[in-house]
């Protein structure tokens, strides 16, 4: 059920909306607007991926005694979605507890195709009729991601950028048909992004770094062949992997590059770096260049540990410099963790409010104050100020953005969703 901003009569409610009076006060008095600042937050639409609910599993009907491995999920908590109804049923129940605006984000392994087996390279349309239907009676738009991975041509690791010609053909032949779906989507919900990442790279000593790399500049070219109206095409880059410690064919100069050549989208994935190297600080100079990027938000602890995002230093500083930019309307706001140790629809809803606070509090900041000291050689003001900053009652206006937008204030949805998990989720076998 689509949440409505009505439905709910929260606890509380008078002093919350003492509490953002006064709050709305002190950010005034430095000349933020904070009703502006929470209508922006909450109109910014934030894509949420399907791959949280079941572990990046997917629905493929796959041939009797195949099963493959995918991404890497740890954990085993109970009560992971086994069908597109349950991830369905369970993203609703999450949805009631996010504020603002949302879309959803399709793995390409997420086909619904009844008792039969559609090989990727074959997939249509008319095997997401299940989700897009959902999506239009919620008002969500849909984005799309071609998935090479856990597939018996993935096993070596390397897709796009293969040795044998035919192995690169048929992820071809699936990128092709997935932009073909994103396609349908968009024509049906406007306008739908869709994002290639592959795992291609080697584990150790990798002698001949050049061809895998030429050979995915020819399967990229070949799969991004023609326009698909409505489609947003983008390349997502890596460090490292498990397996390919050595070698990632797909490297961040390497998609750099090739977007800006090409005039696609690039994502950026919070996860995807060194572990000091801030995506924040990129942004700046890629977008020079390059109009728009997809930002995978999520949350690396050591390495790319897809930890469910929290409202941290990076995601912070991510949302400040898209609005110090003024180009949080240049940025496909998106997600991207999988945590399979704790409840699943929690972990959707921690880390889907914590972007949205995240911009939130960058919308709070008095940019043109900081930026006034900073150009004035005012460094001790710029400091002092910066500190202001942290100490003005953020959370009042967290709290008021929540009740304006329908969703119980704090973690008032813990009960909501301890009661889903008793009474569905603990059902599943
Ligand atoms: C993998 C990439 C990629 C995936 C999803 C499932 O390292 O981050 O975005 O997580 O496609
Ligand atoms: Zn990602």
């Amino acid at each position: 059920m689509p949440k409505s901003a009505s439905r709910r009569t929260q606890p509380n409610e008078r002093s919350i909306e003492q509490a953002y009076a006064l709050a709305k006060e002190q950010y005034a008095a430095l000349g933020v607007k904070s009703d502006i600042a929470v209508r922006l937050c909450l109109e910014t639409a934030i894509s949420v991926h399907c791959w949280q609910a079941d572990d990046v599993a997917g629905l493929e009907t796959k041939p009797e005694g195949l099963s493959l491995g995918g991404i890497q999920a740890t954990g085993n908590y109970p009560g992971a979605a086994r069908t597109g109804d349950e991830i369905r049923q369970d993203f609703d129940a999450a949805a009631a507890l996010i504020p603002g605006k949302l879309r959803f984000n399709l793995h390409a392994s997420y086909a619904e195709t009844g008792n039969q087996v559609v090989d990727r390279d074959a997939i249509q349309p008319k095997h997401f009729t299940g989700w897009l239907q959902w999506a239009r009676e919620r008002g969500y738009g849909l984005d799309f991601n071609p998935t090479f991975f856990a597939h018996p041509l993935a096993e070596s690791g390397i897709t796009l950028a293969h040795q044998d010609a035919a192995i690169r053909e048929f992820w071809v032949e699936h990128g092709r048909a997935c932009r073909r779906i994103a396609r349908s989507f968009a024509k049906d919900l406007g306008p739908s992004v869709c994002n290639i990442w592959i795992p291609d790279g080697m584990k150790d000593s990798t002698v001949d770094r050049w061809s895998p790399r030429e050979r995915l500049v020819e399967s990229l070219d070949a799969v991004l062949d023609g326009r698909m109206t409505g489609v947003i095409d983008a390349v997502e880059s890596k460090l490292f992997g498990i397996g390919c410690e050595d070698y990632t064919v797909g490297s961040h100069e390497f998609y750099l590059l090739y977007a800006l050549s090409r005039g696609v989208v690039l994502c950026y994935d919070l996860g995807h770096f060194h572990p000091t190297e801030s995506v924040a600080d990129k942004l700046s100079s890629t977008m020079q260049f390059i109009d728009h990027i997809l930002v995978h938000v999520s949350r690396g602890i050591r390495w790319d540990s897809d930890h469910v995002a929290l409202f941290n230093d990076d995601v912070r500083a991510l949302c400040q410099e898209a609005v110090r930019g003024k180009v949080i309307n240049r940025i496909y706001w998106s997600l991207d963790f999988f945590d399979a140790g704790i409840n699943r629809l929690g972990a959707w809803v921690v880390g889907t409010r914590a972007l949205r606070k995240g911009l939130l509090y960058a919308l709070l900041e008095p940019t043109p104050l900081l930026a006034a000291a900073e150009a004035e050689g005012r460094g001790a003001d710029k400091l002092a100020l910066l500190e202001r900053c942290r100490e003005l009652p953020f959370g009042a206006v967290w709290d008021y953005a929540c009740l304006k937008a329908g969703v119980p204030v704090g973690v008032g949805w813990l009960p909501e969703m301890q009661a889903y998990e008793k009474q569905v989720l603990a059902k599943r076998a």
